[in-house]
């Protein structure tokens, strides 16, 4: 699959204004500014990659945690991430109610989710089993990580969705950790997509740090979603360049030599690389993008730090509505 220029360019236009945003954060954390981050740093291609392959605004995204980049793909503006982060008033996620990172973002078809891993899947199949319904041809993308695929509801999510040949691509970031905890310690095949078989859909395995082959792998999904032909399970192999969250100490369960030789792959660099090979991208192009995501990065930061906290009046609404003025 050869993909345009002006996508190659979205691509890295994106991955890089995510990570810019993601590093800030990770600063605001170590100044005291915000209480917690979780990162996508190294899950960036993946994400871009399967934004991409979709038709953003049409079809629902049912995310988790780790998907910044993502949703900076799906059109989260930095402003709106930062207000996130700080719990201010416009954020769209919650409204400030929930903690950052647990997305939402209605205008593009984004549906919140719980902290509690792998209850997004259900999620997601109902929403597939109400397109099916209706007969509309959207696609659900939704997301989660290796270790949440432990979890009784992502089966119950998947195997439904199989049954009823359901229009939802069901995408693991394979990052091999759940927190502390290896991927041998949590499913007993080698692969996160083997579990397919045992569910009765494809399931695909590719290289998520290579994102034009994530875009072309939710491309095929989402063709096959579209045709009726039902679910894919996809397992995007990722890398996890930070600890699990700014709560996190990896130092005590993850050898040094691992972390450093990740930085070998850092897909952002890699992706530069391949577009300055390719002509895609000329270092003056490059160097403009960079100025314009960090310049777009502080503007959001400056405009958080100085907006309101939501009013309290507000605190109970939606989630007891008791004005049907506001219903
Ligand atoms: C049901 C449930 N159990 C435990 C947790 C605590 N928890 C939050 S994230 C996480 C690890 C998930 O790892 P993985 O699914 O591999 O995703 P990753 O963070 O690596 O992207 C755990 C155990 C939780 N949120 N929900
Ligand atoms: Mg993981």
């Amino acid at each position: 699959m050869t993909v345009a220029k002006d996508v190659l360019l979205e691509m890295y236009r994106v991955m890089l204004l995510a990570r810019r945003l993601d590093e800030r954060a990770w600063v605001l954390h170590r100044q005291g500014k915000i209480a917690f981050h979780i990162s996508g740093i190294g899950h960036e291609a993946a994400q871009v990659g399967a934004a991409l392959a979709l038709r953003r605004g049409q079809d629902w995204v049912v995310p988790y945690y780790r998907d910044l980049a993502l949703l900076v793909a799906l059109g989260m503006t930095p402003r709106e991430f930062a207000l996130g982060l700080m719990g201010k008033q416009g954020e769209p996620n919650s409204g400030g109610r929930q903690m950052p990172s647990h997305w939402s973002l209605r205008r593009v078809n984004v549906v919140s989710h719980s902290s509690p891993v792998a209850t997004q899947t259900p999620h997601a199949t109902g929403i597939g089993f109400a397109i099916k319904m209706r007969g509309d041809d959207a696609v659900v993308l939704t997301t989660i990580g290796e270790g949440s695929t432990s979890q009784g509801e992502w089966y119950e999510g998947v195997n439904w969705a199989a049954i009823h040949k359901l229009p939802v691509i069901f995408m693991v970031e394979n990052n091999i950790y759940a927190i502390s905890v290896r991927q041998e310690k949590q499913m007993a095949v080698p692969h996160a997509a083997d579990k397919a078989a045992g569910l009765g859909l494809p399931g695909v395995s590719v290289d998520g740090l290579d994102i034009a082959a994530v875009y072309e792998a939710v491309s095929e999904a989402a063709g096959r979603a579209r045709r009726g032909e039902g679910p894919t399970l996809l397992e995007a192999r990722v890398e996890r360049m930070t600890p699990h969250s700014s709560d996190d100490d990896d130092r005590s369960y993850r050898p040094r030599a691992e972390v450093e030789s990740m930085k070998a792959r850092d897909p952002l660099s890699a992706f530069r690389q391949t577009l300055l090979g390719r002509k895609v991208l000329t270092e003056k192009l490059d160097a403009d993008l960079e100025a314009q995501a960090r310049e777009q990065v502080e503007q959001a930061i400056t405009f958080a730090e100085a907006a309101p906290y939501p009013d309290v009046s507000e605190a109970a609404y939606p989630v007891f509505v008791e004005d049907i003025r506001h219903a």
